[in-house]
């Protein structure tokens, strides 16, 4: 899921309660008329799903499993090289299909055992407290669109694959999940706007594009990194930042392109320490604290 606006293409309701998704022009399925009829009907059918239900049964075409298929094959070597072992673990245990798009019920009732996470479905942006807030219940606010076919390797825009193949991995390991669990509490906890969007920031430097340092190698653990088969063999090129909460936080990105700085932690246990430590226990207080010793910066 997208932490601001303008990831999200916007959408607005019809008369008859459908739902219509405005992809901008440079979106690779605006002249797609088949690709963008998809997008209207997901988001319809995401904006009728009742809260307390199992997310919707969405009717995936053969082209949309097809976009599974070639991203998730890319992804099996990838993940094996690149990302941290805690992701693998994850991933060992849910084992998601290749071959087709699971249902987001589905990947729910597996999360059940695991660490109890579930999916519901989005229609567009979920405001930033919602988003978040839910994290503490572990819920977790997902899209259930696929990328355009003609960019399987990269999209800015969160779908199906980044909520299931990145997100989705991560959420079957319970040492994910207690981190995602603290940034949905402290999400409750602050009141300012300003200190809700530093935890985000926090949230995008760490769970969406977080590196770590295991046995002297580079593997990725943020779940933008992970469900992107370009940008999952670009990672270690980029600058390498040590772990810096202030920095993290007041730190500005560009979100339509490869992140091209990223935090790395030593161990996941020292993420663990400086990142769940700070979700833990930060207050609008502590965290005007550290905005006033770190002005915003790119
Ligand atoms: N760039 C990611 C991908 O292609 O899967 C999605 C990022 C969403 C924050
Ligand atoms: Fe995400």
């Amino acid at each position: 899921m997208f932490e601001e606006a303008q990831y999200f293409a916007p959408v607005t309701a019809d008369d008859d309660g459908s739902l219509k998704v405005h992809l901008g022009a440079d979106h690779p399925g605006f002249a797609d008329p088949d690709y963008r009829a998809r997008r209207d009907a997901l988001a319809t059918l995401a904006n009728n799903w009742t809260p307390g239900t199992p997310a919707p049964y969405a009717d995936y075409t053969a082209d949309e499993h097809e976009v599974w298929r070639v991203v998730s094959e890319a992804l099996v070597t990838k993940h094996r090289s690149y990302a941290c072992r805690e992701f693998l673990d994850g991933k060992e245990s849910l084992a998601l299909p290749i071959d087709h798009i699971p249902q987001l019920a589905e990947v729910s009732e597996w999360l059940a055992p695991l660490t109890g996470f579930r999916y519901q479905p989005a229609a567009g942006l979920v405001p930033l407290r919602e988003f978040y807030g839910s994290l503490a219940d572990k819920a977790f606010w997902s899209t259930q669109y696929v990328r355009h076919h003609s960019v399987p390797l990269y999209t800015p825009e969160p779908d199906v694959l980044h909520e299931v193949v990145g997100h989705g991995n991560t959420l079957a390991n319970p040492r994910f999940t207690a981190l995602y669990e603290l940034a949905g509490q402290a999400s409750r906890r602050v009141r300012s706007a300003d200190a809700l969007e530093f935890v985000s920031k926090v949230f995008w430097f760490t769970l969406e594009f977080g590196v770590l340092w295991e046995q002297s190698e580079l593997k990725a653990y943020g779940a933008g990194i992970l469900s992107s088969p370009g940008e999952i063999e670009a990672f270690r090129g980029m600058t390498i930042r040590p772990l810096d909460i202030g920095e993290m936080g007041s730190m500005t990105y560009d979100i339509t392109d490869y992140q091209n700085v990223l935090y790395v932690a030593d161990s996941f246990s020292q993420l663990e320490d400086v990142v769940g430590t700070f979700w833990a226990e930060c207050t609008d207080d502590s965290i005007a604290a550290l905005m006033e010793r770190h002005p915003a910066h790119t």
